[in-house]
């Protein structure tokens, strides 16, 4: 089969932070990218807002670098830069989809991480052939002899018989950061001995296969990826698995719901460096973006009007977190943002699911409010926080697992979770997973003062954890995750240990109040921000929820006295961002989101003590008496309803309830307790 020995394709993977865009950087550097002395941004393909805000890759994208060989020839090596947290790991198996090998980042001090595995799985599944670099030997706290031992346990872990051949990895050491690498190891925290990067330049040419073609195919291109241009619209990226593609062509548009459609190109681009570029035609191998299919979505492809041939559609994992997201239904709603309505939210849903392969959204039972279902809590709340700076408003639902029935069971999303502490936390630490059904697999003591354990534990589990782990830790503890696989429920498990302070009436907050309060607990508010019934302004230090007046007013009186006092000893409120609300907020409690405000807030904000009208799938909040004047707020929500006549005078027929998961309780309204009280205003005595 002939190839297109000026061309290479490869993707960069690895654990979140291990170099990939800074070694995108340091390729990009040496290929000649940039002027000498031009100011580039460092990791200048983390372009989005919120990835340098960050510091972090959120999407995947795309560089072509050129390399000049000794002999004067030019190779294209298309470079796909992939992120490296678990929650975007859809974004590295469409990645792959692009490439003939990949680079697979180690950091030399830190190892292969729960994330390394997922990429290597994906990459070994694909039988992509795989260079392995160790990142960051110039680190003073490197181990390079033990990451190398370290990776080769994990190819062997991950391999099974047919494909072992691929343990024959080459292994690069480089500090991405100074451009450097070398394919001897260099010491620990040393710089590897050549002065550029031209031994991985070597390696990649020579392991990465180059794309093989037919003469004469019919065009098959794959589209990838989304892009999107202000003169040009939407972009396609596609990868050209066969034939040739020309700028203004006509194509059969092989769409994902299995109908063709000719169509004409009206722009092909191909990437150099940093910009797009107009070409005239691209061959088998290339990576190109074409313009002028407005509805084009991921997967689909571009063939031969004549003899349409469509590939596989892309296939990613299934999502494992899900979360409400509606219109925000506050008393404040409307102050700030400017898209509030059901249709512009359920249309900026849609968009996002356009060029988002690994989220899915379904409609509730409420029309204003939908289910998004993503990889994790990151992934769902960087989603929200896009929206909010596109001037959404939003109430947003405490982040639920994903759960699947497996023959007959109720199964759930186990996360792998590797935690690196100080070896003094074991004990707290192992604790905390204790509680959350946290199973050990492995723990090693590096000697070095620090731990390594892995876990598996149920994805519920983690949901709020790391909050309390790094308290727990006293924020030295590092912890990573990563979904392995769907386990039969685990059971019970204890959320939260407190309950939350709630505003009782609307008003401002004065630090008066704030003053009284803050013995209770933790305040989240400051003194003249303005509440509402129901919202909750603080975490109470017992397990129950308290209703509280922050608004209240100090009483004037003719003797004269100091406030000054008072204000000095107000202690600083917690502040939560959206992720820190988020974790903190249990079922019967939900997060407003607008362009300038992140409020916690009961579902149910107003409490009235009427009596509970079941209706169908109709969620109530209940207080729940223990008859020492403890009350519990609880959110049930109807499984089961009687049709039994309403004989007694106030009519309420035994309903069956569901609290939480699963804990069936019937409450009969013969015994007087517990007493149930509706906070949803229905069906007033
Ligand atoms: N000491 C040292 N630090 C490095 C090296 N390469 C990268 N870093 C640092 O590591 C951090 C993370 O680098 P990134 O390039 O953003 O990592 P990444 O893998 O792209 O991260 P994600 O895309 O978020 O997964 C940055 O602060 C870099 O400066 C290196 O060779 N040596
Ligand atoms: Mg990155």
């Amino acid at each position: 089969m002939p190839i297109r020995s000026d061309l290479r394709n490869v993707a960069i993977v690895a654990h979140v932070d291990h170099g990939k865009t800074t070694l995108v950087d340091a390729m990009l550097w040496q290929s000649g990218a940039f002027r000498v002395g031009q100011t580039v941004k460092k990791r200048v393909l983390d372009s989005m807002d919120l990835e340098r805000e960050k510091g972090i890759t959120i999407l995947a994208k795309n560089t072509a670098v050129r390399h000049h060989l000794p002999d004067g020839s030019t190779v294209t090596i298309n470079i796909i830069d992939t992120p490296g947290h678990a929650d975007f790991g859809g974004e590295v198996e469409r990645g792959l989809e692009m490439v003939d090998g990949v680079l697979l980042l180690v950091d030399a001090s830190e190892g292969p991480l729960p994330q390394t595995r997922f990429v290597l799985r994906k990459a070994l599944a694909k039988k992509l052939p795989i260079v392995v670099v160790i990142n960051k030997v110039d680190r003073h706290d490197a181990r390079i002899a033990e990451v190398v031992e370290e990776t080769y346990e994990l190819f062997l872990d991950l391999l099974d018989d047919d494909n072992s051949h691929a343990l024959d990895f080459p292994v690069v050491y480089a500090s991405a950061k100074a451009g450097r690498a070398s394919l001897t190891p260099p010491g620990n925290g040393e710089m590897p001995d050549s002065g550029d990067l031209a031994p991985l330049f070597a390696t990649i040419l020579q392991h990465i296969p180059a794309p093989t073609y037919v003469d004469g195919a019919v065009l098959q291109a794959h589209v990838t990826n989304l892009d999107a241009s202000p003169y040009l619209g939407r972009l396609a990226l596609c990868r050209i698995v066969a034939g040739t593609l020309r700028r203004s062509q006509n194509v059969a548009w092989c769409r994902a719901d299995g109908t063709i459609r000719t169509v004409k190109l009206t722009e092909l681009l191909m990437t150099n460096a940093l910009d797009r570029e107009p070409a005239e035609s691209a061959g088998p191998g290339d990576i190109v973006a074409i313009a002028g299919i407005p509805e084009i979505t991921i997967g689909e492809t571009l063939s031969d009007p004549d003899d349409p041939r469509p590939l596989p559609l892309i296939t990613v994992d299934e999502p494992s977190i899900s979360m409400t997201i509606g219109i925000n239904t506050s008393p404040l709603a409307g102050q700030a943002g400017k898209n509030l309505t059901a249709r512009l939210l359920k249309a900026r849903l849609d968009t996002e699911l356009v060029g988002n392969v690994s989220i899915r959204v379904f409609p509730t039972e409420r029309p204003d409010t939908w289910e998004v279902q993503g990889r994790g809590e990151l992934q769902l709340a960087i989603l929200v926080e896009m929206m909010r700076r596109e001037s959404f408003e939003m109430t947003v639902g405490k982040p639920q697992v994903v759960t699947r029935t497996i023959g007959g069971r109720i199964h759930e999303p186990v996360e792998r979770l590797t935690i690196d502490i100080p070896e003094d936390f074991v004990g707290v630490v192992t604790q905390l997973l204790g509680l959350r059904r946290g199973r050990l697999e492995q723990m090693v003591n590096h000697g070095t003062g620090w731990v390594r354990m892995e876990y598996l534990v149920p994805a519920r589990g983690l949901i709020g954890f790391r909050t309390e782990f790094l308290t727990e830790t006293r924020g030295t503890g590092l912890m990573h995750h990563v979904f392995e696989t769907y386990e039969p429920w685990a059971g019970d498990m204890r959320t939260r240990p407190t309950g939350s302070l709630v505003a009782d009436r609307s008003g401002q907050v004065t630090s008066y109040a704030l003053f009284n309060l803050q013995e209770r607990g933790t305040m989240f508010v400051t003194p003249g921000i303005e509440v509402y019934e129901g919202m909750i302004v603080g975490e109470n230090a017992r397990a129950e929820d308290m209703d509280v007046n922050p608004t209240k007013e100090k009483k004037l009186s003719n003797v004269r006295a100091s406030t000054g006092e008072e204000l000095e000893r107000l202690v600083p409120p917690r502040l939560m961002n959206l992720e820190q609300a988020l974790e903190f907020c249990r079922t019967d409690e939900c997060i407003e989101v607008t362009p300038d405000a992140v409020r916690m807030r009961k579902v149910v904000l107003v409490r009235g003590d009427t009596c509970a009208r079941p209706g169908p799938r109709q969620d109530l909040t209940v207080m729940i008496d223990n008859g020492e004047g403890r009350r519990s707020r609880f959110v049930i929500y109807i499984r089961e309803v009687s049709t039994q006549p309403r004989s007694r005078p106030c009519g309420r027929p035994p309903i069956r309830v569901c609290i939480g998961q699963d804990v069936l309780v019937a409450l009969n309204p013969s015994v007087p307790s517990p007493t149930v009280g509706a906070r949803d205003g229905v069906g007033r005595r």
